[in-house]
């Protein structure tokens, strides 16, 4: 008989994961799913899909060759019934075991089917903590206790001590914690960032390509070329590829953004760490390594250590902390929907086109494209939470809501009002002709804030502020911005506000048009 069936989920191919604790070789089983439902609940871009059932693939491949017995079941079994809740009933029946072990979800609506596992299969189901994290959700909700605000700053700094990562003693490596000051460089027009790795799909990969062709094939997104790693050594060696070549600039040109220059000097890891592929340990353990050997400086090092350790812990403490509410929040009020151009890449605003392109083409677009183009122009266009959340769990390879979520609905739309940013990352035009090169190439002006060559980000900017006066003026840290527009000529406040109406008003036109053009999209968790 066997004796426990254990289910490994898509993001939890890490031999090290819980629901493979102690098991036995000759009498249990571990279980793969692949099901049409977690293809569609929200129709994810064919990168994301192919990655995840080509590394599920050989990730199952790899424990059969140790010996161990697995039972995998693929998209195109007849027999598969499209649900993790209907095909680990099935493969009850089919293995009658004595229990069901599972690791904890990534997300909040898988959670809610799995407690429902025990009474509908009638043996026991274990779901254990994930361990392949510094902190477990009770080791952030202990923190969070009793805390009037939770900020990222004081749990990292923890998390440093508690983990003595870029330690010296009981002080911070280099005397201090966060060199975020350092990391700020625009990209000279010399400075040529070393691409990222790519990988050749295999046997394996290739025939997931034709499936998701066939079965995926109206989603969003290019499927070709493929080049992500989907083995834990294609993974390593994508990171160590990282440490060697562009973690020493990481740091300087952390906030940059450059056109044709999709990766920058970041790592495009969070793909293989966020399914398994890659522990969030190690990772960390090879950059303060680099450090240490005097490979990497430390505002790079420190700034990449930042992102794992602290903001990657954080957000997913925080997730799991504030849900199922957190979900529906919308401290904005924001109404308006998801302009189309999001979808079609199709707009003259050249920062938006290049990173909807991008994302299009990669299913990866790096932070400040998320939080200071994408995240910043649904946050000044009044765009519903709900919009914006369903675009990001679907468009990037990385995106799991326990992730996704904080960064959209807490990060980029202020929508839980404060829990997670001391403000909104509202901003003008300005801060991305700063750090980019955008907009030498676009049709707008970022020196203009009205008129036909004005800058939308600038109006929709000034707009933002004052329609938001009510909720926003009693923020300290929007005090002087709200003096600067305390100051302007009313004239010119008049005409920004006029211009942002119309603009917005227009898209939403142009939105809804596409929108009864398309063919009924599949409804979502996001409606
Ligand atoms: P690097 O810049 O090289 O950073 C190193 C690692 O730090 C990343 O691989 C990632 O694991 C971690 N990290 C960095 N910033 C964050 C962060 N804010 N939250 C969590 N981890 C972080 N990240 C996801 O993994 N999945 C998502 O769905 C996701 N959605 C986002 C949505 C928005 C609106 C924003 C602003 C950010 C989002 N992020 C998300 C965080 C971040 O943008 C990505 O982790 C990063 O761009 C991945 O690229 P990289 O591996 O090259 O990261
Ligand atoms: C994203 C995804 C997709 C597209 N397909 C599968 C699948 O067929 N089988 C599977 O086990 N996991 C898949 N995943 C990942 C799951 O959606 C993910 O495990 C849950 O969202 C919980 O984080
Ligand atoms: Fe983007 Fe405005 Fe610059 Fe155009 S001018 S690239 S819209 S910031």
């Amino acid at each position: 008989m066997i004796r426990t069936l254990r289910l490994v989920l898509g993001d939890q191919l890490s031999p090290s994961v819980s629901s493979l604790d102690g098991i036995d070789p000759e009498r249990d089983v571990v279980l793969f799913l692949e099901v049409a439902e977690e293809g569609t609940y929200v129709p994810h871009h064919k990168k994301k899909i192919a990655l995840i059932l080509s590394a599920m693939r050989h990730f199952a491949a790899d424990l059969e060759s140790d010996g161990y017995r697995v039972d995998y079941v693929k998209l195109d079994d007849p027999d598969n019934r499209g649900s993790f809740t209907e095909e680990v009933a099935r493969a009850v029946e089919r293995h009658k075991p004595a229990r069901v072990a599972v690791t904890e979800p990534g997300e909040y609506r898988v959670l809610q089917a799995m407690r429902g596992w025990e009474a509908r299969l009638g043996v026991p189901v274990e779901i254990l903590d994930d361990s392949r994290f510094f902190a477990s959700v009770r080791d952030f909700a202990d923190w969070a206790e009793g805390r009037k605000q939770l900020r990222l700053e004081y749990f990292y700094r923890e998390m440093r001590k508690r983990h003595r990562i870029l330690m010296d003693g009981a002080d911070p490596v280099g005397g201090q914690w966060n060199f975020d000051q350092d990391n700020r460089k625009r990209l000279p027009d010399e400075v040529f960032p070393p691409k990222s790795p790519a990988f050749a799909p295999d046997v394996i990969t290739e025939e997931v390509l034709a499936l998701v062709e066939e079965r995926f094939g109206d989603h969003f997104g290019d499927l070709r070329p493929f080049d992500f790693a989907v083995t834990r050594a294609g993974a390593r060696a994508a990171l160590d590829d990282f440490v060697e070549k562009r973690l020493p600039r990481f740091g300087d040109y952390q906030d940059a953004m450059a056109r044709g220059e999709d990766t920058l000097f970041h790592s495009v890891i969070s793909i293989y760490l966020n399914i398994g592929l890659l522990d969030p340990k190690e990772a960390c353990s090879a950059a303060e390594a680099a450090y240490r050997s005097g490979h990497a400086p430390l505002n790079a090092v420190e700034g990449f250590v930042r992102q794992i350790l602290g903001w990657r812990e954080y957000v997913r403490g925080l997730y799991w902390l504030k849900m199922p509410v957190y979900r529906y929040m919308n401290h904005l009020e924001a109404s308006r929907p998801l302009p189309a151009f999001y979808w079609t890449g199709e707009t003259d605003m050249a920062c938006l086109g290049a990173a909807v392109d991008q994302t299009r083409r990669t299913a990866y677009a790096h932070h400040i494209q998320r939080l200071m183009v994408t995240g910043v122009f649904a946050l000044l266009a009044d765009v519903h939470p709900d919009a914006v959340n369903e675009w990001y769990l679907v468009v990037y390879a990385d995106a799991f809501e326990w992730v996704e979520l904080p960064n959209v609905t807490g990060m980029a739309l202020f929508a839980d009002g404060g829990i997670m940013a001391s403000k909104p990352y509202a901003a003008s035009g300005k801060y991305i002709d700063r750090m980019s090169d955008y907009c030498k190439g676009c049709r707008y002006d970022p020196k203009h804030a009205t008129g036909p060559k004005a800058c939308p980000y600038n109006f929709l900017y000034w707009d933002f502020l004052a329609r938001q006066r009510e909720r926003l003026k009693g923020n300290p840290r929007l005090g002087m911005i709200y003096r600067t527009l305390d100051r302007m000529d009313p004239g010119k406040v008049a005409a920004m506000r006029d211009q942002a109406q119309i603009f917005l008003d227009d898209l939403e036109k142009e939105t809804r048009q596409w929108q009864s053009d398309q063919a009924p999209r599949k409804s979502g968790t996001f409606g």
